[in-house]
């Protein structure tokens, strides 16, 4: 099972993504998932110029000593760069493995402790009416589970908010350059209260609610809003502050029990440790393609079952249907998994692109038994969607200081 060929892809039906696909000798071929979303081509450079050729006549069941050599190997280690080549790389190999023993990914990691897993959908809302319409349209279909968002009263553009765009792939996947967005904690503080309050008002309480904040507060404030949202009864509250200090979520955990969730842009298990270690959060929100694959995320996982966190990967438009996939097998494993974002399934022509496998209903998703992650990358329609540069965007406090995205 030598590999032969290592192709990368970068295509934007709607939005960016990098697709690897390895090939071995005997015909089997993997794929695996590397966007980072605004950065996509310097990944796939990185995949091409410096990963691909030393792999080139390797045994693809070595998963575990190929994802050694591109981590310890490199001299280079961590990055979100080299992290997410090495997750794609070993995202398709353990597709091939799996393929090759004729077992679903799951089964490679000890099978299933659940029937489905359950998914958080996203109601964002132009204002907390609005944003309540479509968490109880969500409710409705089934979602046990719903992130809120609402645009905040007196600022221009608000993070995950639609505006004037149909879905998430109209907002993200046009921008050549990097917009601005605006932020006042202030002014923030002044509506989200009201939209929990108003919140489990209509919807009642047998519905899971979480919040992202991505990062705006500082942890004192941060403290503040968990004090505030407290009788809402959230099951998460998301990016709260940065941990770049990890010691910040000491200040958050010192003043409320709302449960506390990060780690999406994460990088490897180091970015996570004491957090987890010292039961600073509840749950862990690494995503596969950033953070080293399958092999990384199943060791993130181990580790933090002894301290009570669960796992909640991130889902958001840039993690492409191989990732969704690879999200799916260990999640329905994990025994300490927690819940999935879900943004859906894509649009029609991410679909012509992905050939997903796993099934959505009632708020819950299914893996199918096909060998491998269930999700096939076809080549022929890559070339119909050429790359579009694409940028997120940056976020200024009203004074024009530039603040956390
Ligand atoms: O802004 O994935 O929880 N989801 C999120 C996302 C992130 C994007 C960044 O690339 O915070 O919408
Ligand atoms: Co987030």
């Amino acid at each position: 099972m030598k590999i032969k060929q290592i192709k990368v892809f970068v295509c934007s039906p709607g939005r960016n993504f990098v697709t690897v696909k390895v090939i071995t000798e005997c015909g089997i071929y993997g794929v695996g998932d590397a966007t980072l979303n605004g950065r996509e081509q310097a990944v796939a450079t990185y995949l091409q110029e410096h990963v691909a050729p030393c792999l080139i006549g390797r045994s693809a069941h070595d998963i575990e000593d190929i994802w050694q050599y591109l981590y310890r190997g490199v001299y280079w280690r961590k990055g979100a760069v080299n992290m997410a080549a090495i997750a794609a790389i070993d995202m398709a190999l353990w597709d091939i493995k799996g393929k090759a023993a004729g077992l679903p990914v799951y089964q490679l990691l000890g099978g299933k402790s659940r029937k489905g897993v359950t998914l958080y959908a996203h109601a964002n809302g132009e204002n907390i009416a609005d944003t309540l319409d479509k968490a109880e349209q969500l409710k409705n279909a089934g979602f046990k589970a719903i992130r809120l968002q609402s645009a905040i009263p007196g600022l221009a553009v608000t993070y995950g908010v639609l505006g004037d765009k149909k879905d998430y792939f109209e907002l993200q996947g046009n921008r050549p350059l990097p917009p601005e967005e605006e932020w006042s904690t202030q002014k923030y503080f002044a509506m989200v209260g009201d939209l929990f309050a108003q919140a489990r008002a209509r919807l009642g309480n047998d519905v899971e609610l979480l919040h992202d904040v991505h990062s705006r507060l500082t942890p004192i404030e941060s403290a503040r809003l968990g004090k505030m949202l407290e009788p809402y009864n959230l099951m998460f509250l998301e990016d709260a502050s940065m941990a770049e200090n990890q010691d910040n979520y000491q200040v958050i955990r010192q003043h409320t029990t709302i449960p506390l969730a990060i780690g999406e842009t994460y990088n490897t298990i180091w970015d996570c440790k004491d957090l987890i270690q010292n039961q600073l959060i509840d749950y862990i929100r690494v995503a596969a393609t950033h953070a080293g694959g399958i092999t990384s995320l199943r060791r993130i996982a181990d580790f933090a079952s002894l301290y009570n966190v669960k796992m909640a990967p991130h889902g958001a438009p840039d993690l492409s249907p191989i990732c969704f996939a690879a999200h799916s097998h260990l999640n329905i494993w994990a025994p300490n998994f927690g819940i999935q974002e879900f943004v859906g399934l894509g649009n029609e022509q991410s679909q012509q692109l992905f050939q997903q496998s796993i099934t959505v209903e009632n708020g819950m998703a299914y893996v199918s038994d096909a060998p491998g992650l269930g999700v096939d990358f076809n080549e022929e329609a890559a070339e119909q969607f050429p790359y579009k540069r694409s940028y997120l965007p940056v976020s200024r406090l009203e004074d024009g200081t530039l603040w956390n995205w």
